[in-house]
């Protein structure tokens, strides 16, 4: 396309991408008024507080998009290397908060609204987040977006535009109730739909093999379905500097009516198609960690994975390169196994599409992926029925099988024993015959990663040893980090000025300069101040649980808090069974070394767990019986906040003392949840898991509670043979604890309520809570004691922040450069 010189001189010398933003109070109020009146058409006395929250997210979007067009016109200048980021989730939050801080016009923006009478915090209460994820994951993935924008890394983040994110959960008479997340009700400002950028996606069908017109052999594939993919492009804008893109892909049917159906006069059924094409998007799959192999989510994954090629490959191809240097040019990482069906997607564009050859397209392939692995737990290792693969994408269980032959001769080269060929096969055989994506993930990529120490060298000791043997220096750890700026400086400002106060600003782009606060962690006046924000930050979580649990909890109580999905293995049962024992010891007399404690709850249960559901209804038992005790007398509060998102844990953080990561050695992969805590001055009590283990390391041992066994513990427990009985009978004080779950006293006089949890922690125990009960226990009253010495307490607190630089995602991007992406950042002017 010969471009505009007319536009082009315009943008450069007018101001547009390289003059002012327009970021003083009078401007930001001028374009707020202006999207107001025109952009929104309102006559002001009809305007509502979304109406003034929209008008603002379109005046900030204006200035971000500049930034955004600026930073793309210098990657593409510099013909930079760079990375496609593939995610099937992503949890961003809200936007307009952080965007602000980003173009560092917080204060001129309050001011601005002032002016007109209106208050900036209200305005960011009005916006409804994006939750296109489950939990962990999909936060980190936008963590690494905040991170990427800001470090300069030429980068463009793909993945689903569903319709219905993560469902909205109410807690009512106890129980978990679902309903849909209607996040577009109300319009999208941030995202831009991009109509011409498209792509059309094929299912089911056949294979045709033959000879093309070259004379070479080839391979067509004559779908039966074909869907088009739309991108939705929303900027995300890094702290004072660069804007990278989320793109995000909607389904859409390739025509509107099926005109053959409509000409014979049947309007409905020639809708019905265009409806069918466009169930494909629509909903978020909510299950954590539980993968049943549903024929949607595997389209789900196939359809924005062949998007996001193309359109890679389009990039790639724009900036006149050749094909086969496209792992010169590209990284692109698999955000866990839910993408890995790239690797057969990217041989079929090259070999089918691009006629490469199958040697070369191999090489490219294996040298442009890097895979991210986040859990251990086997029933969340993502496997698909050959049979449902095959009726949906013949082509690419076709290349998988290609793939799988020549893969398994390499390995017969190498003497390996059938077995061990077996256990490496993309293909388990064993049971229905499926396949196993984190082998095919592992095979074609060039680095494979856990994301903390722990879980990297577990994941090369057990789930993928075998590959670890075979390719020791494909194997790497990049340990998990959050955004300091979303999680400390949009959430916790007050907090945040207190530490600039002391040791400048320049840990906003640098988060090891927190170490200058070791200095001041014995300063009684600095730790009263420190002391006093946590106040005021728990008195506004205290004002929330009361609109939205009912509970009214006093904030001087210490915040005793476990936020995360519900899950056997992250133990919130473990919890209660602590809550319990403190209820127990307050009614026989025996409370007196407890300190006044508020026990916060917040997370969803995947909507068909069972367990995890029926955890949700204990903890709002114990609640009710322990808030309503006289003779607990306000000494213990038990709360479950409903509806837990990006949104409330940046109200949960802030108001936390202590941080319960409390999961069984082994299963928890990093957590991410654990650094957000201490990032905001509150303890850790917590196992050996995850990136517990290189928290305390940061912090100190002496300023982190640690309690329960090592995975090495844990296994030998297993081989050992484990009978949680014994120490149900060995424990009078658990005993006793277990047996009110069955006493009907939690249940109204039903004793079948809670069996199921009963039963399953004295007959399997799978989790080991019985194993960790005591050195749980005896953990927490040492933490009780702490809490009595509230300038020990301040200045554990204090030296937790100081050190805390690791895990920004700053850092975790930085690393994924070095060791993984090979690149050089590009930073805006
Ligand atoms: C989480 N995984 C890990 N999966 O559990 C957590 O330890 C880690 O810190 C985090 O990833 C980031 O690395 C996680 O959140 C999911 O939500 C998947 C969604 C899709 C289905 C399978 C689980």
């Amino acid at each position: 396309k010969t471009p505009n010189k007319k536009i082009e001189s315009y943008f450069s010398s007018n101001g547009i991408v390289s003059g002012k933003l327009g970021l003083s109070k009078d401007e930001i109020k001028d374009s707020f008024l202006e999207k107001t009146f025109y952009g929104l058409g309102r006559i002001p006395a009809l305007a509502t507080q979304n109406d003034f929250y929209t008008a603002m997210a379109f005046a900030i979007r204006d200035r971000v998009l500049r930034q955004f067009v600026r930073s793309t016109q210098q990657f593409n200048e510099k013909d930079a290397r760079g990375v496609a980021y593939l995610s099937a989730e992503y949890l961003p939050g809200p936007h307009l908060g952080n965007n602000l801080l980003s173009l560092e016009i917080i204060k001129e923006t309050r001011e601005a609204l002032a002016e007109v009478n209106l208050d900036l915090d209200e305005i960011l209460d009005q916006e409804v987040e994006p939750g296109l994820g489950n939990g962990g994951l999909g936060r980190l993935a936008s963590c690494y977006m905040d991170a990427m924008a800001t470090l300069g890394i030429p980068s463009i983040a793909y993945g689903i535009r569903y319709e219905f994110g993560i469902f909205k959960q109410e807690i009512r008479d106890g129980w978990q109730e679902e309903s849909t997340d209607k996040w577009l009700h109300y319009g999208n400002p941030w995202e831009i739909v991009r109509p011409e950028i498209a792509y059309e996606v094929h299912f089911g069908g056949k294979t045709e093999s033959g000879i093309d017109e070259k004379g070479n052999y080839s391979v067509a594939w004559n779908a039966d379905t074909v869907i088009k993919g739309v991108a939705y492009d929303t900027p995300i804008l890094g702290y004072k500097s660069n804007g990278i893109i989320m793109r995000l892909w909607k389904a859409e049917a390739i025509e509107s009516f099926d005109f053959s159906i409509y000409n014979s006069g049947d309007y409905y059924k020639a809708v019905e198609k265009k409806m069918r094409s466009e169930n494909l998007t629509k909903v978020l799959y909510p299950n954590d960690e539980n993968l049943q192999g549903k024929e949607l989510r595997l389209k789900q994954q196939y359809f924005f994975v062949c998007c996001s090629l193309k359109d890679t490959i389009r990039l790639h191809l724009l900036q006149g390169r050749k094909l086969d240097q496209l792992h010169d040019k590209f990284t692109i990482q698999l955000n866990d196994t839910h993408p890995s069906i790239a690797v057969a997607e990217l041989m079929r564009l090259l070999v089918d599409e691009h006629k490469m050859e199958w040697e070369k397209a191999w090489h490219v392939t294996r040298h442009t992926f890097a895979y991210t692995n986040h859990t251990l737990l086997p029933e969340a290792l993502e496997k698909w029925s050959i049979d449902l693969f095959g009726r949906l994408l013949p082509r690419h269980l076709e290349i998988i099988y290609e793939i799988n032959s020549r893969f398994l001769n390499e390995l017969r080269e190498l003497q390996y024993s059938a077995n061990k060929i077996a256990r490496m096969s993309l293909i388990e055989e064993s049971g229905e015959p499926s396949i196993r994506m984190a082998h095919l993930a592992t095979v074609g990529s060039f680095k494979v990663n856990g994301v903390s120490a722990l879980h990297s060298r577990l994941l090369k000791e057990q789930v993928l040893n075998d590959f670890a043997e075979l390719w020791p220096d494909k194997f790497t750890n990049v340990t998990n980090g959050i955004s300091h700026r979303r999680f400390l400086v949009v959430s916790n400002p007050a907090l945040s000025d207190l530490i600039s106060e002391k040791i400048g600003r320049d840990w906003l782009t640098d988060l090891y300069k927190l170490k200058g606060l070791e200095a001041f962690a014995e300063d009684e006046d600095f730790q009263k101040k420190w002391m006093d924000i946590k106040l005021e930050n728990k008195k506004a979580l205290s004002k929330h649980i009361e609109e939205y649990a009912g509970v009214k909890i006093d904030p001087t109580m210490m915040f005793d808090v476990q936020v995360k999905r519900i899950h056997e293995y992250k133990r919130q049962h473990l919890k209660v069974l602590h809550i319990l024992s403190l209820y127990r010891r307050i009614k026989k007399g025996e409370g007196e070394r407890i300190s006044p404690t508020a026990f916060i709850f917040a997370g969803k249960a995947a909507p068909g767990y069972f367990m995890a559901k029926r955890i949700i209804k204990l903890i709002s038992s114990v609640a009710d019986l322990v808030n309503k005790d006289p003779d607990v007398n306000g000494k213990l509060k038990v709360v479950f906040i409903p509806n837990f998102n990006v949104k409330l844990a940046q109200r949960i953080y802030p108001a936390s003392d202590l941080s319960e990561q409390i999961s069984m050695a082994g299963k928890e992969a990093s957590g991410t949840g654990n650094m957000k805590f201490a990032l905001n001055g509150a303890l850790t009590v917590g196992t050996l898991d995850g990136a517990n283990v290189e928290i305390r390391d940061e912090v100190g041992k002496e300023n982190f509670f640690l309690f329960g066994l090592t995975t090495e513990e844990v296994q030998q427990t297993r081989q050992d043979g484990y009978r949680p009985s014994e120490y149900y009978e060995q424990n009078k004080e658990l005993q006793g604890i277990l047996d009110m779950l069955i006493s009907g006293e939690l249940s109204n006089g039903d004793t079948e309520l809670f069996k199921p949890i009963f039963e399953n922690l004295l007959q399997q125990d799978p989790y080991l809570l019985l194993k960790d009960y005591q050195s749980y226990i005896d953990c927490q009253e040492e933490i009780h004691e702490a809490w009595r010495k509230p300038k020990e307490w301040a200045r554990m607190s204090i030296l937790n922040v100081a050190n805390m630089g690791k895990f920004s995602s700053d850092r975790s991007i930085q690393d994924y450069v070095e060791k993984i992406w090979n690149l050089q950042p590009i930073k805006a002017d």
